[in-house]
């Protein structure tokens, strides 16, 4: 038998403050959280949700040092961005906050210091890189140098992003400081750990007995880390930003971010409910859900827990962490650092108003238990296909021909025949199956019942048609827009979770407050005699130019992020001078120069070699306008067989060099040489 909660707690994976927000993050944490909570207030039920920006880290630093400026600058800059994101997306925590915050650094330092007290810690001194340019010791990600596994020359101290291997900075050959290119020492230093292994079969308990109903993907990620055996992890940091280590003689040590950011949901929810906070941290009728990617699993599943288990005061441990996997963007891994993302202010931009329809559509393609991708053309064919067709069309149809029969005003139902009630019986059924899925945090699912409840109306309205009652029977039409708008209202209901803009709308629209989720279902909603607003287009088609905008803004960023990465290709096996001088270089000048036809990366040229004429066919067409060469000096391989290329003979090969872009430059002298000269 489920337990019954008085109260629920939903917490929401807290962003690091070192860059904008984006589709990733919505889909796979926020929307989810908030349909969850939307979905327990239309209940009636307790609930809050907190959430903040996570503003400690080396991420943080690395930006702030890359651009000049402090890490606060950095906080202050990207938690004001993600806050207003939220908020614009229609994201509905009850505090919004941040781990800078004194109130923060108390509940985070007061955290360690009990447990420190209470002795939880074990004590490790290790040797760990150290910059004596900077007089500072370097987290993984601040040491660079040469990959053992590929060569790469930059690869980071935690991982190579070059072959993907997850590294420690001691792996890496001739390892520097990022901070200052100097070569990097090693230096003794003392940290506090966690001794996870002692809260193993705790936790080994609580999720594999206990919590059977997890995702599997959560509990399946769990059981491997139990299976490896959960060894101490360290819970401190040399860095200068974060929060201090609250002991004496730990000058210059910061909680591990790790750490502190977990403790980042007791402080929101001290902040927000500075009596109350502790009924829901350490009541057991309180339900805890944390909304979390699937990379945060270990630290919530297992971190923290262990974190709280060792605190006791009776804190209360997650009933359920619903974590999403991964939102992949045209099939290619968002990423910041490749600016390959869709991010949610640049959407707002191109797309005002219009965050429910990314709502819906992260929801229908959500990665609930395997990564997934968004695409523009899905984008697309959802609103057009669903939204505007299906849902926007029958609300559109009711409320136009309340207007055009009954000048707006619903009127009264007359005697319901079998068809509208059975009308209602599939509303109630649909609602059955959407709370069943709300309720168990399938969202996709849930998205498609509430679809349902259109497609019901759509039906309805087709099977009625209203229109071609209108001469003979009218008290008959009466009782269908009747009927139809009772039916706009429960859509208003059920899709208030999803798209809450959209039904903010239909609510004013219809004349109803207050919904609750008990009100769903109900044939008697909106009273007879009600004005209904003047019907409006809750959502437009969007045409193919305005994805086509989209999908070239990604391949520019596709462009340019192959520039940035480019490196020439590795050195070619060795070859002997003498084969080399069997190569017979030359310089021409170009008399005249062609676009091949039918070829359009093909130029013609008719090169004087200081010989003769001869024709050579390259493939530069993309790169140069032909009129532009002609006169310039080229190198060309002399010596090479004819070759026929669309019909045309050609007699050598001009050389270019091949750009990061992949575009083509000729080669040529830096001053003019006699034509046919041999290049050595
Ligand atoms: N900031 C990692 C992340 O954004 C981290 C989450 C903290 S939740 C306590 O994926
Ligand atoms: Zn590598």
């Amino acid at each position: 038998m489920e337990k019954k909660f008085k109260r629920t707690l939903i917490t929401t994976a807290l962003p690091y403050a070192n860059g904008p927000v984006h589709i990733g993050h919505l889909a796979g944490v926020y929307v989810p959280a908030d349909i969850y909570a939307r979905y327990q207030r239309l209940l009636g039920n307790d609930v809050v949700m907190v959430g903040g920006s996570d503003e400690h880290g080396v991420p943080i630093t690395l930006k702030a040092r890359q651009e000049g400026v402090t890490p606060q600058d950095i906080v202050d800059r990207y938690h004001n961005i993600i806050k207003d994101s939220m908020e614009e997306f229609g994201v509905s925590f009850d505090v919004y906050s941040r781990t800078s915050s004194p109130n923060h650094h108390k509940t985070a330092s007061d955290f360690f210091r009990h447990l420190y007290d209470k002795g939880e810690f074990i004590m490790k001194t290790s040797m760990q890189p150290y910059d004596e340019v900077a007089g500072e010791f370097l987290a993984d990600r601040y040491v660079r140098g040469t990959c053992p596994h590929c060569g790469n020359e930059n690869a980071y101290g935690d991982q190579c992003e070059a072959c993907g291997t997850s590294l420690s900075a001691t792996d890496l050959i001739n390892p520097r400081s990022a901070l200052t290119s100097a070569p990097v020492t090693m230096r003794e230093t003392t940290h506090w750990y966690l001794p996870l292994d002692k809260w193993e079969p705790a936790l080994r308990h609580w999720i594999l007995d206990e919590h059977k109903e997890w995702k599997t993907n959560v509990y399946g990620q769990c059981k491997s880390w139990l299976d490896l055996g959960l060894q101490p992890r360290a819970v401190s940091r040399d860095l200068k930003w974060g929060v201090p280590v609250p002991v004496e003689g730990a000058e210059g040590k910061v909680l591990y971010v790790w750490f502190d950011a977990p403790i980042g949901y007791i402080s929101n929810t001290k902040e927000l409910l500075p009596d109350t906070w502790e009924t829901y941290w350490k009541d057991p009728e309180t339900r805890i859900i944390n909304f979390i990617g699937k990379d945060n699993i270990v630290f919530h599943c297992i971190v923290f827990p262990a974190m709280l288990m060792a605190y006791g005061d009776n804190f209360q441990l997650p009933d359920n962490v619903p974590a999403n996997e991964f939102l992949n963007l045209e099939g290619d891994k968002i990423s910041t650092s490749r600016n390959w993302a869709v991010w949610l202010h640049e959407y707002l931009r191109d797309f005002p108003g219009k965050q429910d329809v990314l709502r819906y559509v992260l929801t229908a393609n959500a990665p609930e238990t395997k990564d997934n991708d968004f695409t523009w053309t899905d984008f697309q064919a959802r609103n057009n296909n669903e939204l505007v067709a299906i849902l926007g069309n029958f609300v559109n149809r009711a409320v136009v021909l309340t207007h055009k029969y009954f000048d707006g005003v619903l009127p009264a139902r007359n005697e319901m025949e079998e068809i509208d009630r059975r009308m209602f019986d599939d509303i109630r059924a649909a609602k059955a199956s959407l709370s069943a899925n709300l309720d168990t945090f399938h969202f996709r699912e849930a998205l498609k019942d509430a679809m349902e409840m259109a497609r019901i109306g759509n039906r309805y309205l087709q099977e009625t048609e209203p229109w071609k009652l209108a001469k003979t029977d009218m008290p008959r039409v009466a009782t269908i827009l009747n009927c139809a708008i009772q039916l706009c209202a429960n859509l208003a209901i059920a899709f208030e979770p999803f798209l809450p803009f959209m039904s903010r709308t239909l609510v004013t629209m219809l004349g109803i407050e207050n919904i609750t989720w008990d009100m769903l279902g109900s044939d008697d909603l909106v009273a007879a005699g009600t004005r209904i607003g003047q019907p409006q287009l809750l959502f437009e088609k969007i045409e193919d130019a305005t994805i086509q905008a989209q999908l070239d803004r990604l391949a520019r960023i596709k462009e340019e992020n192959k520039v940035k990465s480019w490196k020439p290709a590795p050195q070619a096996a060795d070859v002997d001078f003498d084969t080399f001088m069997k190569a017979d270089l030359r310089v021409g000048t170009v008399l005249e120069c062609q676009k091949v036809p039918k070829a359009d990366k093909l130029l013609r040229f008719l090169i004087d070699d200081g010989l003769e004429k001869r024709t050579i066919v390259s493939g530069i067409a993309k790169y140069y306008a032909p009129e532009d060469l002609v006169g310039k000096q080229v190198c060309f391989i002399a010596n090479l067989p004819p070759r026929k290329l669309k019909g045309i003979v050609s007699q050598g090969m001009i050389l270019s060099a091949e750009n990061a872009d992949g575009s083509l430059v000729v080669i040529g002298p830096t001053a003019p040489v006699a034509p046919g000269a041999s290049v050595k």
